[in-house]
């Protein structure tokens, strides 16, 4: 079977099996006059990993695996957006106000626009979601199944919130989950290395971590592995 380079161990896998799921690299989180600069934060090493990401992305393309890209957003109504979700945060501009990308984390808006560097292709699974976790109240759980995916590869953003979260319902759900380390960005460099130490201690308590390098080279191992067989 072949194997990622892993922390805290090799990470097995089939590869029909395995999917890539990309968090949420939109630009309402990546660019300057979204909802993470709405927050206060510096969003420029965000843009950092959009290489990484998208060599990510490419390799999953040519190996024929799945890819998913979620977006977190809300209906303009937002009746899918709790009070305690939007009162939260800066008064000055909440979910759902005007922004310079149009309104904060709304679906069709501007700014809940995927990166165009990781645009979607056409018959790619795109996820909006509600929640931090991209399995709540999404169609994401029956995606997977009907590809038959039991493994998966996360990367996006923020590493502590969306994507931690979705990583540890995937793991509830029965996922075999790694995260991508160089493909995940939080606004807080802390919190980014906490969250690789927490998913990964304890013997991988919520799956593994690996750089897009080793994840790209089991990739090509089991390309080749298929063509000599
Ligand atoms: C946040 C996310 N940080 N995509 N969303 O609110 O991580």
């Amino acid at each position: 079977m072949p194997q990622i380079l892993a922390q805290p161990g090799p990470f097995a896998f089939v590869p029909p099996h395995l999917a890539l799921v990309v968090i949420d690299m939109q630009r309402d989180f990546i660019e300057p006059g979204g909802f993470g600069a709405a927050l206060g934060n510096d969003v420029t090493p965000l843009r950092a990993i959009v290489p990484a990401v998208r060599r990510l992305i490419d390799g999953f393309r040519v190996a024929g695996l799945m890819v998913v890209h979620t977006r977190e957003c809300h209906k303009s109504d937002l009746s899918d957006c709790p009070p305690a979700k939007r009162l939260r945060g800066t008064p000055s501009l909440r979910i759902g106000d005007p922004g310079p990308m149009g309104r904060i984390l709304i679906a069709g808006e501007p700014g809940s626009d995927i990166l165009p560097a990781l645009a979607p292709l056409p018959h790619e699974v795109v996820i909006d979601k509600p929640g931090k976790g991209a399995f709540y109240a999404t169609p994401l759980q029956a995606a997977l199944a009907a590809r038959g995916i039991t493994h998966l590869v996360l990367a996006g953003v923020t590493t502590e919130v969306c994507v931690q979260t979705t990583m540890r319902e995937a793991n509830d759900r029965g996922y075999e989950c790694l995260l991508a380390e160089d493909a995940t960005e939080s606004y807080f460099p802390r919190f980014k290395r906490a969250t690789l130490e927490m998913v990964r201690a304890q013997g991988g308590i919520v799956g593994w971590t690996a750089t897009v390098d080793a994840i790209l080279d089991a990739l090509a191992g089991a390309a080749s592995l298929a063509r000599s067989s």
